[in-house]
């Protein structure tokens, strides 16, 4: 009885199709299952008597284990079978990239920023981060602006006590950074800097860049090609610049620092009220007062220094008409960088 079964499962595993792992499933149930054919034989066993039960029993496990290692065999089989078939129909390359996740664009201020730090950086200008809390001291009078000075007027800002206040421009980093460093200097600074302001080209909060050169022998014309060089790095070598006479305490003479008009190429359009310039920013050579104020000895060195919008180039740079769309954070607007 052992052996026909023996037999039979052989010739019904032979004929069993191995690539499908249904049938071989099958096979099992049909064996090894609750009312499979060899569990029925072990179950059958009660009926023997107590001599033939043991070698009885013993064959039926020998078969057992038989069945169960070859239908084992059989499934692993089975399983590769399914897998190979499986990459036969939809090859996979797997040294593809996947499929690209958005993760937004950088923001054109931040990307203004680096190039600004890159050609810098290049010309051999240190770069410094400054604060955004200033003291009077360093906002102020030591830029040779004393309290009663006209022009504090110009830079209304956001007292938080009497002495500390949100910077009005990063111009305070020329002070810090010379009284920490002696001259040759050849710095830039950038960040955040606050004034009651709000306009279509006015920000509450906007950011700056100030730069600063000391040396001995330092000249006005070294200041108008660094800032030519650097127009035409920013708004291409086109871009033409002019040094508008104009008034800052800290430095004198001083200048508005103008770029060709990007809308009508300097022409004169309404963006550019007609007179084919905008301004960037303010410069000029360093005020001797302010010199002395970080104990620089003012008839040695000479310097220039300037400070610029980062909001406007960017305002410039892809035309945008209100400066609130770069801190609106609206995804629309952003996508398009
Ligand atoms: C200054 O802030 C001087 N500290 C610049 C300077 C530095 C002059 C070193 C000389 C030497 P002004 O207030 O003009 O200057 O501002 C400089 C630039 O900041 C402006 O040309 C403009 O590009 C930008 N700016 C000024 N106010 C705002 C504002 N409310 N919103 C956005 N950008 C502004």
């Amino acid at each position: 009885m052992i052996s026909e079964l023996k037999e039979q499962f052989q010739s019904e595993l032979s004929q069993t199709n191995l690539s499908d792992e249904a049938s071989v499933e099958g096979l099992r149930l049909k064996y090894l299952g609750k009312k499979g054919l060899v569990t029925d034989l072990l179950k059958g066993m009660g009926a023997l008597s107590a001599e033939e039960r043991p070698v009885f029993g013993k064959q039926v496990n020998e078969l057992k284990e038989e069945v169960s290692e070859a239908i084992e065999h059989a499934k692993e089989k089975a399983a590769s079978f399914a897998m190979e078939k499986k990459l036969s129909v939809g090859k996979m390359d797997i040294s593809l990239p996947g499929e690209g996740y958005k993760h937004g664009s950088t923001h054109p201020l931040y990307n203004i920023r680096e190039e600004i730090i890159d050609f810098f950086a290049n010309m051999g200008f240190h770069v410094d981060l400054g604060r955004d809390i200033e003291t009077d001291w360093y906002n102020f009078e030591a830029l040779n602006t004393p309290k009663d000075h006209p022009s504090r007027d110009m830079q209304d800002t956001f007292y938080l006590s009497q002495n500390a206040m949100l910077r009005t421009h990063t111009s305070g980093t020329q002070i810090h950074y010379m009284e920490n460093n002696k001259p040759p200097i050849k710095m830039i600074a950038l960040g955040h800097v606050f004034r009651v302001d709000a306009d279509a080209t006015h920000a509450p909060m906007f950011q700056q860049c100030e730069g600063l050169v000391v040396d001995e022998n330092i000249t006005f014309a070294q200041l108008k090609g660094t800032l030519a060089l650097f127009a035409q790095k920013l708004f291409g070598e086109n871009a033409k610049t002019r040094f508008r006479p104009s008034f800052f305490p800290f430095t004198e003479p001083s200048a508005e620092l103008d770029v060709s008009c990007v809308f009508c190429s300097g022409n004169g359009c309404r963006k550019c009220k007609g007179t084919g310039w905008m301004e960037i920013g303010g410069c000029g050579s360093v005020d001797p007062a302010v010199f002395e104020n970080v104990g620089i000895d003012s008839e040695k060195y000479t310097g220039f220094a300037f400070g610029f919008g980062l909001d406007r180039i960017a305002m410039l740079r892809h035309h945008i008409p209100e400066i609130s769309l770069l801190t609106s954070n609206d995804q629309r607007f952003l996508e398009q960088f």
